[in-house]
């Protein structure tokens, strides 16, 4: 038998053929703003541009950068899912002992903010086209430890197992986090890891990067799936300004950070 192939068919001529009447959804998965609102501010109108139906951040919305406060106000109206990153649990837990940029950056937040940051949930977890994803910060055990993007095996194999933060749904076969500001993907044995990078402190390029999925929200069975790492150019010379113009502490070391990516642990003094 001789089967013929067009790429472009009409599809009223392969009526046959099933196809699912179900439209694809698209998630934008964005982490660690990290206070850089010009950086959130661009990211959010390229994502206005490509049909996006649900934000979720992973956290991190404060600390480093100026402006925290207002980030954690746009994201509260425009994200869809809010997760408590390391920074947003601990800097409204400080006490006036703690180094003056620390404080700085606990008292840019209001009270109802510190509030809004300690309540938001540490693991969120989907279906998307027949894959259990769970998106968190930085581990399943809690965003405060760390996983690197060159990890060990036993610290790949945690990131999927339930744990006391992640809860008892199904375990899964993707998870997404943030944390490393270093966007990347692995896939070992039917088991993928990636990180969505970092919105307003990128360390892996000078550009804000975050992640768009697609798929059918819900659906058990089969069904495309695609994962799409985004980057978008932004004026990091206004938020340096802004954060100037702010008396900002540790100034120095972050504009290196947006103009350069390299984390101010490993500039020359
Ligand atoms: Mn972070």
């Amino acid at each position: 038998m001789h089967i013929h192939v067009r790429c472009r068919s009409v599809p009223e001529r392969h009526g046959h053929v099933a196809r699912s009447s179900v439209p694809l959804e698209r998630i934008a998965l964005i982490s660690d703003v990290h206070g850089n609102l010009t950086a959130l501010d661009a990211v959010l109108d390229d994502i206005e541009t490509r049909e996006v139906d649900q934000i979720i951040n992973l956290g991190d919305f404060v600390g480093k950068g100026p402006r925290g406060s207002e980030v954690v106000d746009r994201c509260g109206k425009v994200c869809d899912v809010n997760i408590r990153g390391n920074w947003d649990d601990f800097l409204p837990t400080l006490g006036d002992d703690a180094s003056p940029g620390m404080v700085w950056w606990r008292d840019e937040l209001r009270a109802d903010q510190h509030e809004w940051l300690r309540s938001l949930p540490l693991s969120h977890d989907l279906l998307l086209s027949g894959r259990h994803i769970r998106l968190f910060h930085a581990s399943a055990t809690s965003p405060h430890v760390r996983v690197r993007a060159r990890h060990t095996a036993e610290e790949f194999d945690g990131m999927f197992r339930n744990t006391p933060m992640t809860g008892d749904g199904t375990p899964p076969s993707m998870v997404g986090y943030g944390d490393i500001h270093e966007a990347f993907l692995e896939m070992n044995q039917g088991r993928t890891l990636f990180n969505v990078g970092s919105v307003g402190n990128p360390l892996d390029e000078p550009v804000p990067g975050y992640v768009i999925l697609e798929g059918v929200v819900g659906e058990p069975g089969p069904a495309p799936f695609g994962l799409q790492f985004v980057r978008v150019p932004y004026d990091a010379e206004a938020e340096i300004a802004v954060a100037a113009r702010l008396g900002m502490p540790e100034l120095a070391p972050y504009a290196t950070e947006l103009r350069t990516a390299v984390y101010r642990g490993l500039q020359a003094p």
